[in-house]
């Protein structure tokens, strides 16, 4: 395992993941640690990155291109002149410190172990079994539309409401955008995945800086895939972000005023696995706390997600059996298995 992967746990990070009222219930699905090599930081400029202007522009066909291509081999991609204003950026990501540098008891009153409800507290937590830490904390909620859900967002800091529910509703119009761009990647129609579109769900992650030595592994966040169509993140200034390119773990350092978008779960299945769903972790910084702020775009509980019909013939079978997005989501919470073989479950028979 890479060394920059061994972090040290400070004692504040103990008291968040063993609250004095009890244990604490909540663990992620698990997730396997691949063993690959270190981190390669020699591959310099190995992001992607994609002009989104040019989707608006006459050379629209040649940007949804470099969009299928960066989906197909690399599964992620970072998208610049996306059109969210960098105040709105700037807001979201003062904002996000402002929640997380409340008292304790203010945060922790959005705790809870309920996946379904429509805003949560999640800190970190010691896999014991693992001997692992997972520091990150971060505040889940969904946000589409803004206005229906934004009475349940925390009053304070004040301006939260107002601040977050501007960046939601501007990256919002860069997932629809951005999914139609990957429709038509697929070769099909522009509004394929836009009509299946229902939910947009963000996560503010907050990973504390790591200070005192009392050795462990720490991560900011273990090895997964996301449940998602897209996630589009946001980052901080602070490095943290990895992903498997190659088999090879690659930072991907942030680029400012740029997001990342990663290829989701659901998006593998529909595109029968010609898009794979980026496997990515995120690892603490002992010298600076760490923000991003993950915007997760989900399908409605009733959208048929197997492979679009389109991209099955004799040479590519379906590789999944057609389920929806509830049945997913439902054996998600049910199946503890490491998140890159969630879809396995969904799997057709012949393959
Ligand atoms: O903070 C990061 O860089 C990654 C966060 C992440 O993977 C997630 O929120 O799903
Ligand atoms: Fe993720």
């Amino acid at each position: 395992m890479s060394p920059t992967m061994l972090q040290q746990v400070d004692a504040h990070h103990r008291s968040l993941s063993e609250p004095k009222n009890g244990p604490f219930t909540y663990t992620d699905p698990v997730s396997e640690v691949p063993t690959l090599s270190g981190v390669d930081t020699s591959v310099d400029g190995s992001t992607p990155i994609i002009d989104m202007e040019g989707l608006l522009g006459p050379q629209r066909s040649e940007f949804v291109k470099q969009i299928g291509h960066a989906c197909e081999k690399n599964g992620f991609f970072a998208v610049k002149n996306h059109g969210i204003p960098e105040m709105k950026i700037n807001n979201m990501l003062d904002t996000a410190r402002d929640f997380f540098h409340l008292p304790e008891e203010e945060r922790l009153k959005f705790r809870s172990s309920d996946p379904n409800s429509i805003i949560r507290l999640v800190t970190g937590f010691q896999d014991k079994t693992r001997n692992i830490f997972v520091s990150r904390q971060s505040l889940k909620f969904h946000c589409h539309p803004v206005e229906d859900f934004k009475n349940q967002w925390p009053s304070t800091p004040p301006a939260f409401r107002e601040k977050v529910g501007e960046y939601c509703a501007s990256v919002r119009k860069v997932e629809v955008a951005i999914l139609e761009a990957i429709s038509e990647s697929l070769g099909l129609k522009r509004d394929y995945i836009g009509k299946i579109l229902k939910g947009h769900y963000v996560s503010i992650n907050f990973y504390p800086a790591c200070q005192e030595s009392e050795l462990d592994v720490t991560y900011g966040v273990r090895t997964h895939t996301d449940p998602t169509l897209i996630t589009i993140l946001m980052q901080d200034d602070v490095p943290g972000l990895q992903v498997i390119n190659d088999d090879k773990w690659i930072d991907v350092n942030p680029i400012p005023n740029a997001v990342v978008v990663h290829v989701g779960d659901m998006l593998q299945a529909l595109s029968n696995c010609r898009y794979k769903s980026l496997l990515h972790q995120a690892i603490v910084n002992c010298e600076k706390e760490r923000v991003s702020i993950a915007s997760y775009c989900y399908p409605s509980d009733d959208a048929e997600i197997g492979p679009a019909k389109k991209l099955i013939d004799d040479d590519h079978p379906a590789i999944y059996n057609d389920f929806t997005y509830k049945e997913f989501h439902e054996s998600m919470w049910r199946v503890k298995c490491s998140t890159a073989k969630r879809l396995d479950l969904f799997k057709a028979e012949s393959d």
